[in-house]
């Protein structure tokens, strides 16, 4: 089954929506497979942003990053990578579509979540943040034999 890392940012924890942002998830019927809290430091940053490394708002992005701890999850479910895009929104607020977490919740470039953009990113991100072993395979009831009969078990 596909997964996608998803970061909580700095702005989600201290503007009190870690429960809000979460719940989306769960609503949507995301199972979290991985969860934990940690302080990014400047060699993860490094990689994670690789990307942006000539950007000049790098500098910025990577100082808010650190400026508390974040909360990383990793989310499983069928086609989960495109399904947590369309839930969190464009990386920009203001062009986010309402009922998005960030065309909801954000006005700026501290857009409150990161989330894999494709399963090859994803694949590579859930391996910078996660161990192995921190990561569960369980099985999550009845509902999810409803999930299996439609897509399939991978
Ligand atoms: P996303 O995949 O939606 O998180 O977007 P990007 O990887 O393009 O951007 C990563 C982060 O860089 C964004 F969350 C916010 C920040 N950013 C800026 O601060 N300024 C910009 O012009 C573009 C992105």
């Amino acid at each position: 089954m596909e997964r996608t890392l998803i970061i909580l940012k700095p702005d989600a924890i201290q503007r009190n929506l870690i429960g809000e942002i979460i719940s989306r998830f769960e609503k949507k019927g995301l199972k979290i497979v991985g969860l934990k809290m940690v302080e990014l430091d400047d060699l993860k940053l490094d990689e994670h942003y690789a990307h942006h490394k000539d950007k000049p708002f790098v500098g910025n992005l990577k100082n808010f990053m650190k400026s508390s701890p974040v909360l990383l999850l990793v989310l499983e479910g069928y086609d989960v990578v495109k399904a947590v895009r369309i839930i969190v929104g464009s990386t920009r607020p203001m062009e986010a579509d309402s009922g998005t977490i960030r065309g909801d919740l954000a006005m700026t470039n501290w857009n409150l979540v990161h989330a894999s953009d494709s399963l090859e990113t994803s694949e590579s991100e859930i391996k910078r943040f996660f161990n192995d072993d921190e990561l569960f395979d369980y099985y999550k009831g009845n509902w999810e034999m409803v999930y299996e009969e439609e897509f399939g078990k991978n």
